[in-house]
């Protein structure tokens, strides 16, 4: 039954780069080139994190649950072009924010998850 696990973690992955990939459209911000394939980092089930960071503007916040959408800019170090997508957060870092304000964030990618180690108000390159 090794196909069975073969299959499963394929489709493991397939589904976080869908899920990275789900809105690439952007409503106001900079023209993203659609080519930029996100090629993934993790060379397989080992806990290969990628800490990135970038700007965006929050869509939704959830303290209860610790989750946060981010319409968010490029992040360079994940190889990501700007789209909207949601993080997981320690609800203390998701504190005192809301829907609307700009911020600029860290994030760790373990390949299928991001979270939010880092948050701040306002970003030097936005609005
Ligand atoms: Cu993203």
């Amino acid at each position: 039954m090794k196909s069975g696990l073969i299959i499963t973690s394929s489709l493991a992955l397939l589904a976080s780069l869908t899920a990275c990939n789900k809105q690439p459209e952007a409503s106001s911000a900079t023209t993203a080139p659609a080519s930029s394939k996100s090629t993934p980092k993790s060379t397989g089930d080992a806990d290969a994190v990628v800490h990135g960071a970038s700007t965006g503007t929050i869509t939704a916040v959830d303290l209860a649950k610790g989750t946060i959408t981010l319409d968010h800019k490029k992040i360079p170090a994940l190889q990501w072009s700007a789209m909207k997508m949601g993080f997981s957060a320690n609800p203390e870092v998701l504190q005192g924010f809301k829907v609307g304000d700009h911020v600029s964030f860290e994030v760790d990618w373990d390949g299928k998850q991001g979270t939010l180690t880092k948050l701040r108000k306002g970003s030097a390159d936005c609005c």
